[in-house]
Formats: structure tokens, C-alpha cells, sequence
């Protein structure tokens, strides 16, 4: 594996931390209202499968998207600027935390919906098809939304179309504070995918390199064989649902158990050791599938120098990211107005 791909995870995923703490820390100080969505504990999922992707291919989130933003090459201010609800927000100030929206980037948005990302991703993925594109949509969904029609009904049409969506649940074991096995009869929920002949696999999603690995392989059968595919990454986050919520239904030796765990801790630990042995990480927990390309290989370590830099690094780009969004205006009523006006004019009524 090259020491490039391994630093740009380390960076990705320190940055993700520094960035979401932060927003947690403004949040708290007034400076952004409304819902917060965090991401601490699930960076690997976001990291391994958007660092997958090419540039060519979509990206639909759920409300729970500042990383996936992030890692898709938005700059942290103009994220920042919008949960800011300020006018150079990346929507304008018009959308906030659940909104992020990039199209050039082809970050076709936060989507505050519990299941309206299916339809979406299989609207896109679509017309990808219908013109012969080597192109993917990956469609991120939580395992609660696992449970809405629009799963089923969108499987069902990307399976039968042949529509190029790698499907990726983040199962992070709830739904609020609902835990999955008090909201779902089948809670492995790659498991649903065979209802509509999907081929899906299941992996550890607090680990970057098997999600890259998995997300991978995933977008390569789907350029070359075309259909859908699923991915399930289990993962936990470490924070309540939102900052609302301070996620006191979780045991307290779960949540412990799961710091243990910590993504950004072992990809630091990895990336500080040199890999001399094959065979060495954890295999997939389901289906046959060819020979990981990282097994056997040996990298170069980071230093502590190294991660001591990137540390300071994303410390410089949030603490930008902050000043930029305080300084930035807050959007008029005026703009509002004109916003309102322009998507008014495009819609089509049939
Ligand atoms: C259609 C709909 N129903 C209910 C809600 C309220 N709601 C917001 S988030 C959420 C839980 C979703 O859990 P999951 O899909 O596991 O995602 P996670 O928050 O764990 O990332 C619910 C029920 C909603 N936003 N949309
Ligand atoms: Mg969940």
C-alpha cells in the first residue's frame, strides 16, 4: 500500500474528529442551532468508502454528512459556513447541518429524510445507466432506514434496471435510541439484500482499510458487471444521536467497549507499524471474494513527526474553517426570496 494513501487516511480521519468535536464545541457556544448530527466513532465508514470512489461517481448522505463532505474534497470552511447558517455556507446558509450540497463535487446532499436517499441515488444512478457511463452512485443509509419502504422499492428497481448503487449501511446498531434488535426482525441487514438478488458482503466499519478494501471491490463489479451491490460497515458512534440527545440508553460498559475500538486510534496504530505479515488483517466476516491487494505488503510507518504534523494541520484548517464561517455574512431575507424563486422556476408540473 503506498505511505500516500496512508497518510491521506490518517489525514482524513483526524480531520473528521477535529472537525465534528469542533462543531460540537460551537454548537454549545450558540453559534450553530438546530439539529447536530455527529460523526465521531463512524470515520472509517466514511473515509474507506469515499476515498473509493472516484471523481466521476455521485455521493447521497444522510443528515449525518459533514464527513462524508468533507472526505469528498468540500473545503471545511464552506461546510462550517453553512452549519453557521451563514451566506458562504456550500448551500448558501440555506440549508444548514443536514443540507450540505456540492454538484460540481457531484455531493448531491445531506438528506434529513430517514429512506429518501434510495430514490434519489436510484434517479441518478439511472440516468448513468440509460447513458452507458462508467460511473457509480454511492447511496449511505443508517440501519433504521433499513426498515422504510423506499429500501425495498428501490433495491427491488436497482436490481431489476441494472443501476450502478453501491448501497452502504451504516449500521451503527440504532435508530435514536432505539437498538436494532428492537427495530429490525433480521438485523445483519446485508442480509435483506438477497431478497432482490444483490450481491452484499458485511465488514468491520471501524476499520478503514477493510472498508476501502470492501468499497473497492464493490465499484470495480460494478463498473464491470453493472447492477447494484450493498455494503453493510459496522460501526458505533461515540456521541448521543444528535446534540439533543445525551444517549443515556446505552449501557455505559457498551459504549466503553466500543472506545476501545476507536477507528482514528487504529489507523494511527497501523500506520505507525511497518506490516510484515501476510495475512495479518481481519478477514471480511461474509462471502468468498478474491485476495485482499494490502495483505503481504509491506508499508512504510509513519512517524510520531508525521502524525504530530497532520495533527497540526487539520488543527489549523478547523480553527480557519471557524474563523471563516463567523466572519461570513448571514444570507438576507432578500437572497431567501431569491433562492425561493429559482428552484420555483424549475419545477415541472406534470
Ligand atoms: C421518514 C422519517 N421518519 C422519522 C424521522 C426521525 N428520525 C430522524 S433520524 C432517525 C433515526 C435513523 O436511524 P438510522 O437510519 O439508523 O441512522 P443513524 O442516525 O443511526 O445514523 C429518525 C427515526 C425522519 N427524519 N424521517
Ligand atoms: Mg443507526
Amino acid at each position: 500500500m503506498s505511505r500516500d494513501l496512508l497518510r491521506r487516511f490518517v489525514h482524513d480521519m483526524l480531520l473528521a474528529r477535529a472537525f465534528e468535536e469542533r462543531a460540537a464545541q460551537e454548537y454549545t457556544n450558540g453559534r450553530i442551532r438546530g439539529f447536530l448530527h455527529l460523526y465521531p466513532g463512524e470515520e472509517a465508514a466514511a473515509v474507506g468508502v469515499v476515498q473509493a470512489a472516484e471523481p466521476s461517481d455521485y455521493v447521497v448522505s444522510t443528515y449525518r454528512e459533514h464527513v462524508h463532505a468533507l472526505v469528498r474534497g468540500i473545503p471545511a470552511r464552506y461546510i462550517m459556513a453553512e452549519l453557521f447558517g451563514k451566506k458562504d455556507g456550500v448551500s448558501h446558509g440555506m440549508g444548514g447541518s443536514m443540507h450540505l450540497f456540492d454538484r460540481e463535487r457531484r455531493f448531491m446532499g445531506g438528506y434529513a429524510i430517514v429512506g429518501e436517499t434510495f430514490p434519489i441515488a436510484l434517479g441518478i444512478g439511472y440516468a448513468i445507466a440509460c447513458r452507458n457511463l462508467p460511473e457509480a452512485v454511492i447511496c449511505f443509509f443508517g440501519d433504521g432506514a433499513a426498515n422504510q419502504g423506499t429500501f425495498h422499492e428501490s433495491l427491488n428497481m436497482a436490481a431489476l434496471w441494472r443501476i450502478p448503487v453501491l448501497f452502504v449501511c451504516e449500521n451503527n446498531h440504532y435508530q435514536i435510541g432505539t437498538e436494532i434488535h428492537r427495530h429490525s426482525a433480521v438485523t445483519d441487514i446485508h442480509k435483506r439484500a438477497c431478497a432482490y438478488a444483490i450481491p452484499a458482503e458485511k465488514v468491520d466499519g471501524m476499520d478503514v482499510l477493510t472498508v476501502y478494501e470492501a468499497a473497492r471491490r464493490a465499484l470495480d463489479t460494478i463498473r464491470n458487471e453493472g447492477g447494484p451491490h450493498l455494503l453493510e460497515l459496522e460501526t458505533y458512534r461515540f456521541r448521543g444521536h444528535s446534540m439533543a440527545d445525551p444517549g443515556a440508553y446505552r449501557p455505559p460498559a457498551e459504549v466503553q467497549a466500543y472506545l476501545r475500538d476507536d477507528p482514528l486510534a487504529a489507523v494511527i496504530r497501523r500506520a505507525e507499524t511497518v506490516d510484515p505479515t501476510p495475512g495479518k488483517h481481519k478477514p471480511p466476516l461474509t462471502d468468498a471474494h478474491p485476495p485482499s491487494p494490502f495483505r503481504g505488503r509491506a508499508w512504510e510507518a509513519l512517524g510520531d513527526a508525521d502524525i504530530e504534523a497532520l495533527r497540526t494541520e487539520v488543527m489549523a484548517v478547523v480553527d480557519d474553517a471557524v474563523r471563516f464561517a463567523e466572519a461570513s455574512p448571514d444570507p438576507t431575507l432578500d437572497d431567501a426570496w431569491r433562492d425561493f424563486h429559482r428552484n420555483h422556476a424549475q419545477e415541472t408540473l406534470i
